[in-house]
């Protein structure tokens, strides 16, 4: 039965009570609600060491430079490449994991493609065999070394050998991945990551992830591509006893030690000369909480939000974003100096994660660039009016917790869209190739989440009923006791897609649909 949202969730009382833990670094002992956050990183870098018990430590390098993950380009029209899933060894933040990875590293390599490229993959499984067979409940986690491969941001098929999120790429094969990416496809900052329901939750917060860039954008504005850049690929980093990720009940309850990380680093460092303008393609991977991101006293200045250009620079002095979404900014390094990139406080109906991300240290001789005075003012579709729309929806997202006092098993919640949880076997939507559509994604629930549609971004509309201005997304956070209104075209591609929230622990629990689009010509 749904709990009305007066009470207390779950999620309210462990972060609620892990609130101080997390400023304070107490290592607070007792009460279960108490555990959650106890060891989040706090800015010293000291907190939570007690709780990884059994953890071999690892030398961890506090000067460290900030680790550019490979490059893999394109070359006369294709990327062909190889990704390895398997277990790798990894230091990181002071302790020595055990995780799944691409090609041993996290995160993943970065792809770096052009519209009109085909992308092909041969992704090799090399994740030993699933210990446990197929639950009854689809909505349960399970087979976690199984996988296959998501194009986060990719306007491509959905198909066949192509952003196909139905595959199952069992452990002990190998398989092909092909995806012609179109001409006209938006250039800007996507990425890739696993998308098997039951196991992506767990692979993904491994570190099971990549950039996947599509080049072009912002050629035509000197003051950005004359900018350096560089990849940050922001996590969460979870482990057990063995420091390790082998059963979900890792990551639910959240009583084990966890600290953000960027490129698989803990606190790495960045450099940057007085006055220097540079580009960060900032990519959430984590996979339940919010990051309002920001940099000691300078302005981030972002140019395209899910790798879908902005018509303006929009000026914040933080940049909150949900697990899924992307942000590019540009930033001018201020006087020399030591300034901390770092996840500070948000509201997402319990207390966001805080603490550092990197350490950016100004100095040498300073260099003459300017940010752009303008972005050119162009969108990246053109607005889609409200004669355009020729069908609307409302999609009501919930969830069923257990009774007061809340228990500790993920097990007990279950997380809906349109009042049902995911079934594979289930179409939720059959849209019309051709359609122009209007969807009300309404939050009953008491703290946020995360919309993300595959295949086709879509245009803002309103915000709880408000008006804004249009902006396109591929992953928008849904209010809690609010609502996202959306437009979407659904033009170029057939087949089956699905949406789902990208906290992926609510995603593996249940909220996800199925959308089909079809011909009726
Ligand atoms: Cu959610």
């Amino acid at each position: 039965m749904k709990k009305e949202g007066t009470g207390p969730s779950r999620r309210n009382l462990l972060q609620g009570a892990g609130l101080g833990a997390i400023t304070l670094a107490t290592g607070l002992a007792g009460g279960f609600a108490l555990r959650a956050s106890a060891v989040n990183g706090a800015a010293d870098g000291h907190a939570g060491h007690g709780s990884a018990r059994g953890v071999p430590r690892a030398p961890w390098d506090r000067a460290a430079a900030l680790a550019e993950p490979q490059i893999r380009r394109s070359e006369n029209g294709a990327l062909a490449t190889e990704l390895r899933a398997a277990y790798a060894y990894k230091d990181l933040g002071g302790y020595r994991l055990s995780l799944r990875t691409y090609e041993g590293g996290i995160p993943g390599p970065t792809l770096r493609v052009k519209p009109g490229d085909t992308l092909r993959i041969r992704l090799i499984n090399d994740l030993p065999p699933n210990p446990d067979s197929m639950p009854d409940d689809m909505t349960l986690p399970h087979q976690f070394n199984s996988t296959n491969f998501h194009f986060h941001g990719g306007h491509v098929r959905p198909d066949a050998l192509s952003d196909n999120v139905f595959r199952v790429m069992a452990p002990g094969e190998s398989y092909d991945i092909e995806i012609a990416i179109p001409a006209d496809h938006t250039a800007g900052t996507c990425w890739y990551h696993p998308h098997k329901h039951g196991s992506v939750d767990v692979q993904l917060t491994s570190g099971m992830a990549g950039a996947l860039i599509v080049e072009g954008d912002f050629e035509d504005i000197p003051e950005i591509r004359d900018a350096r850049e560089q990849v940050l690929m922001l996590n969460e980093v979870l482990f057990d006893h063995r420091g390790a990720i082998e059963t979900y009940d890792t990551l639910w309850p959240e009583g084990v030690p966890r600290f953000l990380s960027v490129n698989g680093q803990r606190e790495p460092v960045i450099r940057l000369r007085p006055g220097e303008v540079r580009r960060w393609r900032i990519i959430h991977a984590g996979h339940e909480n919010n990051l309002n991101v920001a940099l000691q006293d300078h302005v981030l200045n972002v140019i395209a939000y899910d790798g879908l250009r902005r018509p303006d620079m929009a000026r914040a002095k933080a940049v909150l974003m949900a697990p899924g979404q992307r942000a590019d900014v540009l930033l001018q390094a201020g006087k020399p100096g030591t300034y901390w990139l770092q996840a500070i406080a948000n509201d997402q109906g319990y207390p966001s994660p805080t603490g550092p991300l990197a350490k950016v240290i100004v100095e040498g001789d300073p260099v003459e660039m300017t940010l752009p005075a303008t972005l050119g003012g162009k969108a990246p579709f053109a607005t889609i009016s409200a004669e355009e729309v020729t069908n609307r929806r409302e999609l009501p997202l919930s969830t069923i917790e257990p009774e007061f006092p809340p228990g500790a098993n993920y097990q007990e919640f279950t997380f809906q869209i349109c009042r049902q949880s995911f079934d594979p076997g289930r179409v939720d939507h059959r849209v019309k190739l051709g359609a122009v559509e209007e969807w009300k994604i309404i939050n009953e629930d008491t703290s946020d989440h995360v919309f993300h549609i595959h295949t086709n971004p879509f245009q803002l509309v309103a915000l709880n009923d408000g008006p804004v201005a249009p902006d396109w997304r591929d992953t928008v956070i849904v209010p809690r006791k609010g609502s996202v209104t959306i437009r979407s075209r659904f033009l170029d591609f057939t087949g089956r897609f699905v949406l789902h929230c990208h906290m992926m622990n609510h995603e593996e629990l249940g909220m996800m649909q199925i959308v089909e689009v079809f011909d009726a010509s």
